[in-house]
């Protein structure tokens, strides 16, 4: 007896002293497995005789039951300690800043490009692209250029070889998409286009967008109301007023150049109507000869189109002056003009709410 009550002080003793739950499972096994020391004495009992094997059983299992619940009390406590452990080193300081200072900037094009895109996808426009290397046809002849056009002229486009030349504006997309696509159609096509130019407006590789909408009786007011909507939208101001002044294109007739009023006082450029105008972009009437070339009847369906370039709609809202800086990769130029990565335009938060934004 004194045997067991000593075995039980010495295993609860071990039990009291464990570190760690490994530690704790090798003193269970070593005391209550298939070979432990009590289940040994458990063994031992058969060749007592009967009145030693009572108390001797009684004892043994009174010992088995104080070893095993002194085991599942350390048990909790040491993976409460764990817990505890885990708990303190995976804590976070939420004052912590998220990440370093950005220093990469979204090029106020990209920001314009997110704008523009965000606004007519709001206003039920698709995204349809195309190659930047086109063929005649799609560039040119599909459009109503007529062969002896100046804008198919060397000094105009940048040739690639005899059939190809890199696009001069993305109306091309448009061709394709009508060439594919039944009417209803409704696309904006941005995208970078190429023109053999270079001076304070004009750089050899610039951005365009165009829009392209034809159903059976698409209008020229059709053509207002969405170039009105578009231009609130992106001026973020309700004080827009419009222009059309008659143009001429080959691809459309009739055709328009559309001002926007704006103001120009004590050197602050200013979106707003009833002063001056600043010219923004050719629209009119997709000619019946771009409808036959493209497979459409145009006895059956008519619709409009306009195009602009991106990177004057950049000068324009965020104030930049010189074209040819947007292209020169200059780190101090974009820490000024550039745009925080993570303030995403949406038509909701006011597009450009961090513009002007200190960085
Ligand atoms: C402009 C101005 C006016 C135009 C026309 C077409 C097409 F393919 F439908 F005929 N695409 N884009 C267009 C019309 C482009 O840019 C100044």
């Amino acid at each position: 007896m004194d045997n067991i009550e000593n075995l039980t002080s010495e295993i609860l003793g071990q039990i009291e002293k464990a570190l760690d739950l490994n530690t704790l499972e090798e003193i269970r096994v070593s005391a209550l497995g298939k070979k432990g020391r009590l289940t040994e004495q458990m063994k031992t009992l058969g060749s007592m005789d009967p009145e030693e094997r009572k108390t001797a059983g009684q004892a043994l299992n009174v010992a088995k039951d104080k070893i095993a619940g002194a085991i599942d009390e350390k048990k909790i406590a040491l993976e409460k300690a764990e817990m505890d452990k885990r708990l303190a080193s995976e804590t976070v300081d939420v004052s912590m800043p998220v990440r370093p200072k950005q220093q990469g900037r979204i090029h106020p094009v990209s920001q314009v490009m997110e704008e523009v895109l965000t606004i007519f996808a709001q206003m039920g426009f698709d995204l349809a692209e195309g190659p930047d290397i086109e063929d005649d046809w799609h560039c040119f002849e599909a459009l109503n250029f007529p062969k002896n056009h100046p804008a198919r002229q060397m000094q105009a486009t940048f040739f690639m070889g005899e059939d190809n030349v890199l696009r001069t504006h993305t109306s091309p997309v448009q061709i394709r998409t009508m060439e594919n696509k039944k009417p209803p159609i409704r696309i904006v096509a941005p995208g970078r286009t190429y023109r053999c130019d270079y001076d304070m407006t004009h750089t050899p590789m610039f951005h365009q967008i165009e829009g392209l909408v034809i159903d059976k009786s698409t209008n020229m007011g059709h053509l207002k109301g969405c170039l009105l909507e578009f231009m609130k939208k992106f001026f973020e101001t309700d004080d827009v007023s419009l222009r059309f002044r008659p143009s001429f294109f080959p691809f459309t007739e009739p055709s328009a150049e559309c001002d926007v009023g704006c103001s120009r006082e004590n050197g602050e450029f200013k979106i707003e109507s009833g002063k001056g105008w600043i010219e923004l972009l050719g629209c009119g009437m997709v000619h019946p000869n771009v409808l036959k070339n493209c497979g459409l009847d145009p006895d059956e369906y008519q619709g409009f189109a306009f195009g602009c370039g991106l990177d004057r709609f950049a000068m324009l809202k965020y104030g930049i002056p010189d074209l040819r800086s947007f292209f020169d990769a200059d780190m101090r130029w974009m820490k000024h003009y550039g745009f925080l990565p993570l303030d995403i335009p949406t038509v909701t938060s006011g597009l450009s709410f961090n513009a002007g934004v200190k960085k």
